[in-house]
C-alpha cells in the first residue's frame, strides 16, 4: 500500500530570524489548503527532560556542557513516538528547531567537535526539508536587543551561525536557505515554493534516519 506518510518540514536559524513566526505561518497556509498540519518546537518545555532544560536556559540551573547537550538529544528522542505516529496518521509536522540546533549550539561552545555532538541524535526521524533562516548579525541587531536566556550574546550567536554553515555543508540533509532579511510575507512566499515538491517526495518515500 501506498504510503501517505505526511512530512517532516523543519526550520532553523539563529536568533530572531523569525521562525517560530514562520512555523505557524506554515501551519496555517497548510491547514487552508486541506493538509493536516501540526506544529512542534524544540526544546519541548512541557516534559521533566523539557522541564530541566528550560530552567537551565533562564539560568535558573547550571548544568554540565555535555549533561545538557543530552539533554536536549533527550528531549527529541523522547517525542519520536508522537512524530512517528502523527507522520504515519498523514499529519505533516513542522518543527522550530530540530538537532540541528543541538549540534550548532552545543559545538559553539569550546571543546565540543560536530562528530560528538552528533553522535546522540543519530537515527531520529530525518527531516524531508530543513530550512534554514538566514539573517546577517548587523541585521538581527536590527530586530531589537537580545533577550535575557542563556546563549543570548552576539558572540556566542556569531559562533553558532559558523556550526550551522558547516552543518549545512552535509548534503544528505535537504536544506534551503531563505533569505529571513526580507518581511514576514516575503519569507512565507519563499517558504511555500520550497515545500511544493516536499509533499510528492514525503509520500512516496519511507521516513529516513537522520545522519545514518
Ligand atoms: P527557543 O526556545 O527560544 O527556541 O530557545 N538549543 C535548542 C540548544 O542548545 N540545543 C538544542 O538541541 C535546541 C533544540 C537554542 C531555545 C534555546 O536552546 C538552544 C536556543
Amino acid at each position: 500500500m501506498a504510503s501517505k506518510r505526511g512530512a517532516l518540514i523543519v526550520l532553523e536559524g539563529v536568533d530572531r530570524a523569525g521562525k517560530t513566526t514562520q512555523c505557524k505561518k506554515l501551519v496555517q497556509a497548510l491547514l487552508e489548503n486541506g493538509r493536516p498540519a501540526e506544529m512542534m518546537r524544540f526544546p519541548d518545555r512541557s516534559t521533566t527532560i523539557g522541564q530541566l532544560i528550560s530552567a537551565y536556559l533562564e539560568k535558573k540551573s547550571d548544568l554540565e556542557d555535555h549533561t545538557v547537550h543530552l539533554l536536549f538529544s533527550a528531549n527529541r528522542w523522547e517525542l519520536v513516538p508522537v512524530m512517528k505516529k502523527k507522520l504515519e496518521q498523514g499529519i505533516t509536522l513542522v518543527v522550530d528547531r530540530y538537532a540541528f540546533s543541538g549540534v550548532a549550539f552545543t559545538s559553539a561552545k569550546p571543546g565540543f567537535s560536530l562528530d560528538w555532538c552528533m553522535k546522540p541524535d543519530e537515527g531520529l526521524p530525518k527531516p524531508d526539508l530543513v530550512m534554514f533562516l538566514q539573517l546577517n548579525p548587523a541585521e538581527a541587531a536590527l530586530r531589537g536587543q537580545f533577550g535575557t536566556e542563556r546563549y543570548e550574546t552576539s558572540a556566542f550567536q556569531k559562533a553558532v551561525h559558523e556550526r550551522f554553515e558547516q552543518l549545512m555543508k552535509d548534503s544528505s540533509v535537504n536544506w534551503k536557505v531563505i533569505d529571513a532579511s526580507q518581511n514576514t510575507e516575503g519569507v512565507h512566499n519563499d517558504i511555500r515554493t520550497h515545500i511544493l515538491n516536499v509533499f510528492n517526495e514525503a509520500q512516496n518515500t519511507p521516513l529516513g534516519e537522520l545522519w545514518r
